[in-house]
């Protein structure tokens, strides 16, 4: 049987910095969903990359000495470094500067202009460099300054071509209403609705000024506005435009419409409105869902590259561990939301989620394995009735943690996790092996203890493993299984019992050793 595809996206980062903590947050949370879809059985295409063009990254390239294609050529090897250290697993990097988004980019905007979406027009009106975006003067924030990020707007006037994305906002706020899941969360949407009740302008798409972009293909000198360029590498990437006609095709064309973009809530009118008016205008079916979460704030104010106050996400990971750097920002913000991040209390969720609990579990019970059984696995035994709170916890993990993934709900799926892992320790507690290891009447007992436990850490294993990748790997084999990224078909291998008796089971070091020092 074909297995379903499951397409998604992160935005693409600008090559005007390097990747961030901000960045990174985005980039780990798709990486969970697609590794969570790839246990669950679908056919995942994972995509990330880079959006190279524009004024910004132009300027950038300036301020260091180099040309452009030098300077995104320095910088896209740290972004895939960053991703590397940070266990991403994507299928695919698109860079905007690849011959196959460029060529795509352009056949998109022929079909645009040949289907009389695209006209010539003068524009006269305020442009935020940082973010990349045109504003008229009575969108203008304070002391005229942009309303997304407060910085200083330059004023533009050039003749440009224009999309006329005034045309769709009747068929925009249809499709939010015939689609209600199209946005999300709830908050996002209602933003978007109303702000596309509000009208919508015609958008340049073009600009004179400068050089570093796409050249359009029926105006070659003009290069294509930088955010109109960059969305399109969601469907260049999977086949758009690659036999050299404004079509899907090649192996990965199967793929489009995608299943999610995942954006931060700043980008969200480009992948809301700009984006779906643009794929009605080509006829291109518009992707499933797009999921904005909230900002990373540190000390209450967003961190970002431009403001300087980001600790790098290297730095976080030499000293907590990859799986624990992901788990702390999967687990401590809440997906959609804005959340506060900090040093202190990633030390405080680490030493008492990670430390305590989970790695604390799999030491201790895999010490008394080896003390009370030889280091083997005993036979698989009856439940008896102090079994049956975890057996039920077990049972229900895997659609306890679907109708959280679903939604995207993180920490909720981890928690879910939790309760089993949490359960397990208080089973342990209660049932105290040690005491069942001084008679031999209790020896039955003392087994099924052990192999209760260690059945229910294999299978917390699997649902930690989409956040925690590498730790989920290492119990798997230090229970004698096979590869954990091996499973396509969670619900299956989360059945109780899987455990094989007489498995060998190796004690090795501590998964998450405790941290004491003082968070700066
Ligand atoms: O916007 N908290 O690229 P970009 C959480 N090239 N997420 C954050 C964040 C923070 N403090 N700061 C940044 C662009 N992000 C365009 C996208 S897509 C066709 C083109 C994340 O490098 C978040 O995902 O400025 C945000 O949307 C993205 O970085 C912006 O990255």
């Amino acid at each position: 049987m074909e297995r379903p595809s499951f397409y998604l996206t992160t935005p693409i980062y600008y090559v005007n910095s390097v990747p961030h903590l901000g960045t990174a947050y985005t980039t780990v949370a798709a990486d969970a969903l697609a590794r969570y879809r790839r246990m669950t059985g679908y056919d995942v295409h994972f995509l990330t990359g880079l959006d190279e063009h524009g004024q910004k990254v132009a300027q950038a390239a300036e301020q260091n000495g180099m040309t452009p294609q030098d300077w995104v050529d320095t910088i896209a090897p740290k972004f895939l470094e960053a991703w590397k250290l940070l266990d991403i697993t994507n299928d695919d990097f698109i860079r905007t500067t690849e011959p196959r988004h460029e060529a795509g980019a352009q056949q998109f905007l022929q079909v645009l202009k040949d289907r009389g979406d695209l006209y010539q027009g003068h524009y006269e009106g305020w442009y935020c460099l940082p973010d990349e975006t045109f504003y008229t003067e009575d969108q203008l924030g304070e002391n005229s300054t942009c309303p997304q990020c407060g910085r200083d707007v330059q004023f533009v006037k050039e003749d440009n071509w224009f999309f006329r994305l005034s045309a769709y906002q009747d068929r925009l706020l249809a499709y939010y209403e015939e689609h209600p899941d199209f946005i999300q969360p709830d908050t996002r949407r209602n933003e978007v609705i109303s702000f596309v009740s509000g009208g919508l302008k015609d958008l340049s798409v073009s600009r004179t000024t400068f050089t570093w972009g796409i050249p359009l293909p029926f105006a070659p000198e003009h290069v294509m506005y930088v955010w109109f360029d960059a969305l399109i590498n969601y469907i260049t990437a999977v086949g758009f435009g690659a036999d050299g006609t404004p079509t899907f095709s090649g192996p990965l064309a199967h793929y489009w419409p995608a299943q999610y973009h995942f954006v931060g809530k700043d980008i969200i009118r480009f992948h809301c409105t700009i984006w779906p008016a643009m794929l009605m205008a080509a006829g291109i079916p518009l992707p499933e869902k797009v999921f904005a979460h909230g900002f990373l704030l540190t000390k209450g104010e967003k961190m970002s590259k431009s403001t300087g106050n980001a600790v790098t996400p290297a730095s976080l990971v030499e000293r907590f561990g990859v799986d624990a750097y992901r788990y702390y920002f999967m687990r401590d913000v809440q997906f959609g939301t804005d959340g506060s991040v900090s040093v202190e209390s990633m030390v405080q969720r680490y030493n008492a989620d990670l430390a305590n609990d989970w790695g604390n579990l799999v030491s201790r019970l895999f010490n008394m394995t080896e003390k009370y059984c030889g280091g083997v696995v005993p036979a698989v035994p009856v439940p008896a009735d102090e079994d049956q709170d975890i057996l039920r916890i077990a049972a229900g993990l895997p659609d306890a943690y679907e109708l959280r993934m679903q939604s995207l709900d993180y920490a909720g799926a981890l928690e879910a996790a939790w309760e089993l892992i949490k359960r397990t320790n208080r089973y342990i507690e209660d049932s105290a092996p040690w005491n069942l290891a001084k008679a031999d009447e209790t020896r039955g007992r003392l087994e099924a203890v052990i192999y209760t436990a260690l059945e229910s850490v294999r299978i917390a294993a699997l649902f930690v493993a989409p956040v925690m990748p590498n730790t989920s790997r290492e119990v798997w084999r230090r229970l004698g299984l096979g590869d954990i990224h091996d499973v396509t078909d969670l619900a299956a291998a989360a059945v109780w019992g899987g455990l094989p008796a007489g498995s060998k089971v190796e004690k090795g070091e501590a998964l998450f050793p405790r941290i004491y020092e003082d968070a700066e």
